[in-house]
């Protein structure tokens, strides 16, 4: 038989496991299969010819709530110009109701709820020997006018028997590679498609350093973890990373979804050591606020995950990155603005701040009625309001999400950030007061660049803090030259202090073997192209005004995507200063 596997990611860049997963299983059985990778953004008519071209038995989809309508659009197409092959549909998506889906798409032949490796090698053997298919498990199909619903198996009880997805791949570095070493979930967050799945089952570990071992081969630039916690088994987890770091490439970083109030001392201390930037954790919060976390059955010990997070942020070498979500049960304005406020008060490089998706099949929206919930009736099923939020309070923490991204998430604004924190005291009330401006001056943050986020926030505390405005903008500067060399100097931009040419040359030839050793054989260009001279009225490593000799290092960059920099100490270059600095004017 020949199979097509299709997945529309949500964009280009990301893979999809679960085909790769059934390829394998079928080609074990001795069929043929293809895999077909595409993007949402690609053209209907465009997949339909790639997958025609392979005439397959049996067209396989996967079904997720970003490509949802995509998929049965293209499915529309495939019936019509492949009208013999079998269309299957899987996937998260399929769980809630696939009888609906059926009945609304009658193009589809059957669809397969639930994991899908062993009840689709069951499906392709009983149509490969017409032996019927009310045998095959968790499948729903078209018996002539009726849909029928098979009995549902439990899922594999060996991972183990789950092929390497990446067996037969044509790596593309630019790619997201994701890998599942185990699957399901301890926890049972009322929200989340993975909390229906309770029971935990891990690859061996023999089989996680064979598939490791061809990953790090791949040299790809990102391979991310889907397992659900990765860290739910702490000494399993050690073992990956320490094989990971053991195996260090410096060309691919790892990311993991953990829960990090189970990292004790032992493994804290183990991942101080990992390489500056190879790792990077994605850590649920949600809310912080009890009630909250009650209800949606979320058990954290938000103590120990702030505290871990903070000795983390301190060691400097990995990426960290907490999420929240909007729309939770008892989480209204000012619960949610503690929440925030508690979480970004942790200084992680990023605050994800998500809104609720109300998925059919969970918890939450079996319950949504006794919250009022109303939510986007389509994928992605958004919050729209609850008892707890109107829809102009979703509205505004829109407006505060998006200038939040732009603004703290970004990592750009950190040291003009931190002065208006100081003055505003509450970081919710800065961001909501910096979207208000951006709503007053009539724009909103998307499609505007770099250039407008830097000079808005240049207005932006121009109308509020009149006397120390000058040190705001000595910050802002900085940012703004950490961000990139300020070939293109903005109306607030005021260098007091301008360096000659000459001089940066002159101070660079005694430098450079002391400072920036790394740049040393590299031509005078390179030098000057990724490097720059400049002086400020404030030490920011002191954390007072002094006038400073600043010298930034943009072949080099922090987590946040910062120049690397460094303060000269004035006797490198104090004599020469004077006379030179006279010649120029
Ligand atoms: C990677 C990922 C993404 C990627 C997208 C990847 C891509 N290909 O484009 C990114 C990061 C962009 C993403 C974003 C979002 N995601 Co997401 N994501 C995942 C994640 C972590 C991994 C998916 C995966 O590979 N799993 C491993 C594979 C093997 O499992 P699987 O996909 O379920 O496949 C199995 C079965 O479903 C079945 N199957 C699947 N396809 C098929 C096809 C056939 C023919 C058959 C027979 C069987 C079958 O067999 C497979 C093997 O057993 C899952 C959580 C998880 N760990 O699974 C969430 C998940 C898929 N995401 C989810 C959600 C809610 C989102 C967001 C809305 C989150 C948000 N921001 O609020 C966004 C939406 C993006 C958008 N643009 O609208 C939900 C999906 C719910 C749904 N109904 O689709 C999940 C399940 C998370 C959850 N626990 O609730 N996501
Ligand atoms: S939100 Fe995370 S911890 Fe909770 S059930 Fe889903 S995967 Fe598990």
């Amino acid at each position: 038989m020949k199979v097509a596997l299709i997945s529309l990611n949500a964009k280009y860049i990301h893979t999809n496991l679960a085909i790769r997963y059934l390829a394998g299983a079928v080609q074990k059985q001795g069929h043929d299969a293809w895999v077909f990778d595409f993007s949402i953004h690609d053209l209907p008519f465009a997949m339909a010819k790639a997958i025609s071209s392979v005439q397959p038995d049996l067209i396989g989809l996967s079904l997720y709530l970003w490509n949802r309508s995509e998929t049965l659009r293209l499915i529309r197409i495939l019936k019509r110009v492949l009208p013999d092959s079998y269309v299957l549909l899987g996937g998260p998506e399929v769980l809630a109701d696939p009888e609906s889906i059926m009945v609304d798409t009658p193009e589809i032949d059957g669809i397969l709820s639930g994991e899908g490796e062993r009840s689709f090698t069951e499906l392709i053997h009983a149509i490969h020997h017409r032996t019927g298919l009310s045998i095959v498990p968790n499948l729903v199909w078209r018996d002539n006018q009726t849909i029928q619903r098979n009995a549902s198996w439990p899922p594999l009880p060996c991972m183990d028997d789950i092929p390497f997805p990446y067996k037969h791949e044509i790596w593309d570095p630019n790619r997201i590679y994701y890998y599942e070493s185990s699957r399901g979930c301890p926890f049972s967050c009322t929200f989340c498609m993975s909390s229906l799945e309770k029971s935990i089952r891990y690859l061996s570990w023999e089989r996680v350093q064979l598939d490791l071992a061809v990953l790090l081969k791949a040299k790809v630039r990102i391979v991310k973890f889907v397992d659900r916690t990765f860290n739910c088994d702490p000494e399993r987890a050690l073992q990956i990373w320490r094989y990971l770091v053991e195996h260090y490439t410096t060309q691919t970083v790892f990311h993991f979804e953990i829960a990090a109030d189970l990292l004790d001392e032992k493994i804290i201390c183990f991942l101080a050591t990992v390489p500056s930037g190879y790792f990077q954790f994605e850590i649920g919060v949600q809310s912080t606020n009890p009630t909250t976390l009650d209800a949606v059955e979320r058990k954290t010990d938000l103590h120990k995950i702030f505290q871990n997070v903070r000795i983390l942020k301190a060691a400097g070498n990995i990426h960290l990155h907490l999420d929240l979500i909007v729309g939770l049960p008892y989480e209204d304005l000012s619960s949610f603005q503690k929440s925030f406020n508690q979480v970004y008060s942790v200084g992680a490089h990023m605050v994800q701040i998500g809104f609720l998706k109300v998925l059919p099949g969970t918890q939450i929206h079996a319950e949504a009625a006794e919250g009022d919930y109303s939510f986007m009736p389509d994928p992605p099923y958004q919050v729209l309001s609850n008892r707890w939020l109107s829809f102009l309070d979703v509205c505004q923490l829109t407006d505060f999400t998006h200038v939040f991204d732009i603004y703290g998430n970004s990592g750009r604004f950190e040291y003009s950030l931190k002065l208006l924190h100081a003055e505003t005291g509450d970081a919710f009330t800065l961001f909501t007061q910096l979207a208000e401006f951006w709503h007053i001056c009539g724009l909103t943050v998307h499609g505007t660049g770099l250039q407008t986020h830097f000079d808005m926030l240049a207005r932006f505390a121009q109308d509020r803090s009149g006397q120390v405005f000058e040190e705001f903008i000595e910050a802002l500067r900085f940012d703004y030259c950490l961000t990139g060399k300020p070939t293109y100097q903005p109306d607030w931009y005021i260098e007091r202090e301008p360096v000659s040419g000459k001089m940066k040359q002159r101070w660079m030839e005694k430098l450079l073997p002391i400072i920036l050793p790394h740049l040393v054989g590299e031509s005078a260009a390179f030098v000057r192209r990724n490097t720059e001279f400049i002086y400020f009225s404030y030490n920011w490593i002191k954390g007072q005004p002094e006038r400073s000799l600043y010298l930034f290092d943009y072949s080099r960059k922090n987590l946040n995507g910062q120049a690397i920099w460094t303060i000269v100490d004035p006797l490198y270059v104090q004599e020469e200063s004077a006379p030179d600095a006279e010649r120029e004017v």
